[in-house]
């Protein structure tokens, strides 16, 4: 069930349901070594997602700017290894969507809390746009605006629950994008939260 949303930009409806129980297993791993937290921003204000990252590379946020880090600042460790199952899954479904060969190597973890939103904004802290972005969606749904290549050009609404996935590349690899505020409401696997998994290559 794949739609397209914009060129080179696609929505698996439901494509992670049959394997929801490995990936939120794995994703309480993943959380146990490197806890949630809400990052700063350079311009002194807090994300209102809380953030994690897996993968050889995480994206972090601080006083000093957006970039890429192999340790996590709050343990000073190196971040946990992707588990088999986020990979497996976001590689399958970059394929599905006609971008083969995607080798991830970060994996941001995004936990939206009610009324938490993400502005507007472009992901553009990556040496490498020629791969694409996959990102599942679980938990309470949302609603996610998918934009062009400027701040102010026209947006579409697209309705993400539990199960989707976005994959976009290409054309639209540095399109402005943002997610309104989370409605109230209780997800029967997660509680009162959304999380999203944006798996991108950061490096050459
Ligand atoms: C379309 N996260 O972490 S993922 C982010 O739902 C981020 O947590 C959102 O934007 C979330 O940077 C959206 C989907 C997404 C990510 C990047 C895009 C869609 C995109 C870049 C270009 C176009
Ligand atoms: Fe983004």
């Amino acid at each position: 069930n794949t739609v397209q949303i914009a060129p080179e930009a696609f929505l698996l409806k439901g494509f992670l349901l049959g394997q929801s129980e490995a990936l939120l297993q794995s994703l309480s791993n993943v959380i146990a070594a490197n806890p949630l937290r809400h990052m700063a921003t350079p311009n002194g204000y807090q994300m209102s997602a809380a953030m994690t990252n897996c993968g050889e590379w995480g994206w972090v946020s601080d006083e000093k700017g957006y970039r890429y880090s192999r340790r996590d600042p709050v343990t000073n460790e190196l971040w946990q290894p992707m588990p088999i199952p986020f990979v497996q899954l976001a590689i399958s479904a970059a394929s599905t969507a006609g971008f083969d060969h995607f080798i991830p190597d970060a994996c941001l973890i995004n936990r939206y809390a009610v009324s938490a939103a993400m502005s507007l904004h472009q992901d553009k802290d990556e040496a490498n746009f020629t791969q694409p972005i996959v990102s599942f969606s679980l938990g309470l749904p949302a609603t996610f605006d998918f934009g062009g290549a400027t701040r102010d050009a026209p947006k579409v609404a697209v309705y993400l629950e539990h199960g989707d996935v976005l994959v976009w590349g290409g054309q639209s690899r540095l399109n402005y994008h943002g997610v309104r505020r989370i409605k109230p409401g209780v997800h029967p696997l997660l509680g009162p939260y959304r999380y999203n998994l944006t798996f991108r290559r950061s490096q050459p």
